[in-house]
């Protein structure tokens, strides 16, 4: 069996990049190894930044795909308990959508199958051969346990941090460069609506936040130290400490449905390329959640390979392909940056017990030039909106 580009991974960075390349009118095959009840109900990012949203707009898809409301351009930080909402410049570019990342992937799945885009569940020990030569194969066996081999163009690692594509690149070939927090998010969903479209504490007892995901639910946030045990966090004990943080109760106390621990860190593997292997969104790299910017740079990543690959195959002009991982680190660099900025910002203005005063007060003077500096302002805004 033969295609033009065999796709690993159905989450955003593969099925967007599969929907571009059938509207650009090249072959290709998504391999998913979970099913698509599975894919569908998964829970994640809350946010499409508006240069995301654009994209999909300058791909006539915008529509169709994003989901969700429009993000009001206000992060309503609270401080030691009381509300400082920061308002941020869009400059006429608030496209942000609060569409949350498992109606963004039903979405694409349903556009991809529905325009006769090849999408297959339940592929199970996907293996990629000859990446470093011109025509790479990738073997698997389907949902039937029958082994299967696709001969293809270019393969599209986009099968998250755990999957096999970034692993099939001979050791010494890629660089890892990673950085840890040293603490954790408890990160729960409960089903209980959110007071507004973000609540941000920064408070001595550590960081919180809350966000709605759908009408009826939300996803909340919980800065703890790294060993801290899920167990230790029973229901109560949740919604206490975040109206403790937040300095007010919170809309409603409904039943947490999941609680999961996320130890915060920064991870960039280089090259985001190997031969006709490409690395998309969490293969390639992680974010810590704080910035809000994983999904979008997933999202960009995608972007960015299926003009290189149509560039490449309407005319035999292969120089975007080739700048492929260049273009996306000096994106993903830049939004590591960020990452790493705002997370230091709204941990160390709080948490008494990380990093000592010192830096604790330098974040509270950076908290405050937001509101001081248009610069700052605006410049917080650019990242925001992901336009910069
Ligand atoms: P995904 O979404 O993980 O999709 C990878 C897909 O590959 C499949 N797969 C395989 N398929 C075939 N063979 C294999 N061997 C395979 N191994 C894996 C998987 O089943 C899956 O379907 O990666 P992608 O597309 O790169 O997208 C990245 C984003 O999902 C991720 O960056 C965000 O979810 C990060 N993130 C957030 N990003 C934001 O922009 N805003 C947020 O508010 C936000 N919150 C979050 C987050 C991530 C979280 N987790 C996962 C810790 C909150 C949380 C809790």
């Amino acid at each position: 069996e033969n295609t033009t580009v065999v796709i690993v991974g159905a989450g955003v960075a593969g099925l967007t990049l599969g929907t571009f390349l059938l509207r650009g009118g090249v072959d290709c095959v998504v391999l998913e190894r979970r099913d698509r009840a599975y894919v569908e109900r998964r829970q994640r990012a809350g946010v499409v930044d508006s240069r995301a949203v654009r994209m999909f707009r300058a791909w006539g898809l915008v529509d169709r795909v994003v989901g969700g409301v429009p993000l009001e351009p206000v992060l309503h930080f609270r401080v030691d308990g009381e509300p400082r909402p920061f308002r941020y410049a869009t400059d006429g570019h608030a496209d942000g959508r609060l569409c949350p990342q498992q109606v963004l992937v039903r979405n694409l799945i349903d556009v991809f199958v529905s325009d006769g885009g090849d999408l297959r569940f339940e592929a199970e020990d996907v293996e990629l051969a000859d990446i470093a030569g011109p025509r790479p194969r990738v073997r698997y066996r389907d949902g039937a346990g029958v082994p299967r081999t696709i001969g293809c163009d270019v393969v599209a690692g986009c099968d998250g941090e755990h999957g096999v594509s970034r692993t099939s690149v001979p050791a010494g070939e890629l660089t890892s460069y990673s950085r840890d927090f040293g603490y954790a998010w408890l990160s729960v969903l409960a089903d209980a609506p959110a007071s507004r479209q973000t609540t941000m504490a920064i408070h001595d007892r550590g960081f919180a936040s809350q966000f709605p995901r759908g009408p009826g639910a939300s996803r909340c946030y919980l800065q703890c130290p790294l060993d801290t045990v899920v167990e230790e966090w029973p229901d109560d004990r949740v919604w206490g400490e975040i109206e403790a943080r937040f300095g007010e109760p919170v809309a409603a106390r409904g039943p947490i449905t999941s609680k999961t621990l996320v130890p915060l860190r920064s991870v960039v593997h280089e090259p985001m390329a190997h031969g006709r292997l490409f690395l998309l969104g969490d293969a390639a790299h992680i974010v810590p959640p704080t910035g809000g910017k994983g999904m979008n740079l997933a999202l960009h990543d995608a972007g960015v390979l299926a003009t290189a690959v149509l560039r490449w195959l309407t005319e035999r002009d292969a120089s975007l392909l080739e700048a492929y991982s260049a273009t996306c680190l000096r994106r993903v660099w830049n939004y590591q940056a960020y990452a790493t900025w705002v997370t230091d910002l709204v941990h160390d203005a709080g948490d008494a017990s990380y990093r000592g005063a010192f830096r604790r007060r330098l974040a509270r003077a950076e908290f405050a030039r937001l509101f001081d500096s248009e610069t700052a302002g605006r410049l917080f805004g650019e990242f925001l909106t992901g336009l910069n």
